[in-house]
């Protein structure tokens, strides 16, 4: 364990204040205690210390020692480097876990952050198989009380609150169908596998169904067109899942991990009289010579800073009273037996029966 003396920021007044008043250090509110310190972990830490209020990091844990110890230093508090996400989630320093790591050590540490009685936030997906989130879901209900959310940040998304508005006003008619897309410019060319573009990415698509239509996926089915030259090598990118909803509704949802060109996620919902669509999210668009464009998103970090930012401030929000809020690990659980069925299709080709038992009373809305 590491001491990582916290630097000056605005909350923290300098030693000998010169003529204006000293500024009291900001309470530190909620006291975070972050594992897995990569992309995701490191934007959170930074969102929780300098956007959001009520929370603070105090502890960070990484297998990768050095990435831990650099994401601790500068921080406005001290934040001890743990050398186990054990050590971290039993500190009495810390009131709430996030976990950030890779999803295969997600089981563990929200079920050890669960046994210590913690409210733990997890990244999706909650656990890689239904199997693994059904432990969960025995835990939690166990302990008798809702501790965990998990990071399904779409919901949080403007766009996607407002379709969720304009569909359920009613004024459109049923819907019918939805098509999907969700373009990454690039993944690692190491590690990611075509399995992973189901289970890491379209994940978010399943969830976002469930919760736009306000009912269960049933069944699954991916087809596999042309590969892209440029996809990295063994990677069938991209894919076409389809998703059929418990009503009927039909979803199509197209994955290009290596479009290269931008992050590009996009929506549009058809319904009997109308349809409604995720508008482009660039802030203008320019014409010149006889051309107009705009921006395409970076990646999720700048699609999605908004989303991120809600989710997290909701957490912060909930454990501060005690609560819970968001997505449930009951929705963790229905993306990964979403996902089981998926994954089953893309290996047979076949069309594949979602299987999942009835939402138990805990979980009811
Ligand atoms: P990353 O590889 O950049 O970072 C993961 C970090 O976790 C690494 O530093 C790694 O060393 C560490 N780690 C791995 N196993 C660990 C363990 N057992 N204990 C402690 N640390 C461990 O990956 P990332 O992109 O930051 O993704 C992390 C998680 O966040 C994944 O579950 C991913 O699916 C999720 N994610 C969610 C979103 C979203 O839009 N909600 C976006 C990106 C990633
Ligand atoms: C990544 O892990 C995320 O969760 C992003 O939101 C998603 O768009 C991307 O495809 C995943 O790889």
């Amino acid at each position: 364990m590491t001491p990582h003396p916290g630097g000056t920021t605005p909350a923290d007044p300098p030693a000998h204040g010169g003529a204006s008043p000293p500024v009291p250090p900001r309470p530190p509110g909620v006291r975070v205690g972050v594992i897995g310190t990569g992309m995701i972990g490191q934007d959170h830490i930074r969102r929780i210390t300098q956007v959001l209020t009520g929370g603070s990091v105090v502890a960070v844990n990484d297998v990768d020692a050095e990435r831990a110890g650099q994401a601790a230093a500068g921080l406005p508090r001290t934040v001890i480097a743990h050398d186990t996400a054990q050590d971290l989630i039993a500190d009495d320093n810390v009131d709430a876990v996030l976990v950030a790591s890779w999803g295969a050590a997600h089981e563990e540490q929200v079920l050890a952050a669960v046994a210590a009685g913690k409210p733990v936030f997890c990244e999706k997906p909650l656990a890689p198989s239904s199997d693994a989130c059904l432990r969960i879901l025995d835990a939690e209900v166990a302990a008798g009380r809702h501790l965990i959310q998990v990071g399904f940040m779409r919901r949080y998304d403007a766009g996607y609150l407002a379709m969720k508005a304009a569909l359920d006003d009613g004024s459109l008619g049923p819907a019918l169908l939805m098509h999907c897309a969700h373009r990454n410019p690039s993944v690692p060319d190491y590690g990611f596998t075509t399995d992973m573009i189901i289970s890491d990415s379209a994940v978010h698509e399943m969830d976002i169904v469930r919760w736009l239509f306000g009912e269960e996926i049933v069944a699954a089915t991916v087809l596999t067109p042309r590969r892209a030259g440029q996809a990295p090598d063994g990677l069938q990118d991209p894919l076409i899942l389809l998703l059929e909803m418990a009503s009927g509704v039909l979803v199509d949802d197209e994955l290009f991990v290596s479009a290269r060109y931008g992050y590009d996620v996009r929506g549009e919902v058809v319904c009997e009289t109308g349809t409604v669509a995720l508008a482009d999210v660039s802030e203008v668009t320019v014409r010149a010579q006889n051309r107009y464009g705009g921006r395409v998103p970076v990646d999720w970090r700048d699609r999605f800073i908004r989303a991120y930012d809600a989710e997290l401030q909701e957490w912060l929000n909930a454990v501060a009273v005690g609560s819970a809020a968001g997505p449930s690990s009951w929705d963790g659980y229905a993306a990964a037996a979403v996902t089981d069925a998926a994954l089953e299709a893309l290996r047979t080709g076949q069309r594949t029966a979602v299987s999942m038992p009835e939402r138990p009373e805990f979980y009811a809305k």
